[in-house]
């Protein structure tokens, strides 16, 4: 068996299936049958027990969910693709950094931000809720910006090299449905939408965005 991956046309396995294609292993997508931005079906949940994409089932039938946690495991586990730095060195820490704060900061706040009523118990606060997560989101997306060096020889995050993290961000970023002055941010997602392994499956996933 190889790996399957679960995911739904715009939703964030999108970075999933394009490291898999990035690592050159065969998989096998699973596209649920449901609208990006809206809760699961129930049935999902034997699953995922925590409802959500991406899921991915490794070759001996285990399940790794958590975008950051298959990122990372991916990167581990074809080293000679060089999806990340090689680990122990200051690069990889960075590499660890910025996809486990994209995952915690980020991606948490573009759920409260489409499903807002899950994270306050008073209705009259809904509204409020998404706004502040929009905000927060683009907090985290100023942090990253200033995080990728002007000077530096760019156009990702570490430097010169497209790492599974740089893929990752730009996800996030298109995603953010507010006002942002990101020029490297732009560069960095222009960086990964023009990578010619990773431009279809974007294109597949959100178009011309
Ligand atoms: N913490 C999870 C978040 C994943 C997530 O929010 N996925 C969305 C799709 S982009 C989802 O499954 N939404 C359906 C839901 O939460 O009901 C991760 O990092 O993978």
């Amino acid at each position: 068996m190889t790996y399957r991956l679960y995911n739904r046309p715009g939703s964030g396995g999108f970075v999933v299936e394009a490291a898999l294609t990035l690592a050159d292993t065969p998989f096998e997508l699973v596209e649920l049958d449901s609208k990006a931005g809206t809760p699961l079906e129930e049935n999902f949940r034997e699953i995922n027990p925590w409802g959500q994409l991406p899921t991915l089932v490794l070759s001996d039938g285990s399940i790794m969910t958590e975008t950051a946690a298959i990122l990372i495991h991916l990167a581990a586990c074809f080293p000679e693709k060089a999806l990340a730095p090689p680990p122990g060195t200051p690069a990889h820490g960075a590499f660890l950094r910025w996809t486990v704060f994209a995952s915690v900061n980020l991606y948490e706040a573009v759920l409260r931000a489409g499903y807002p009523q899950r994270f306050t118990a008073d209705r009259r606060a809904v509204k409020a809720t998404q706004t502040a997560a929009v905000a927060r989101m683009g907090e985290a997306l100023a942090v990253l910006e200033a995080a990728i060096d002007p000077g530096g020889p760019g156009p990702f995050l570490l430097g010169e090299a497209m790492s599974l993290a740089d893929v990752y961000i730009a996800m996030l970023f298109v995603w953010f449905p507010g006002d942002i002055h990101a020029p490297r941010l732009i560069a960095l997602k222009e960086g990964v939408t023009n990578n010619p392994t990773v431009a279809p499956i974007w294109r597949r996933h959100f178009g011309d965005r």
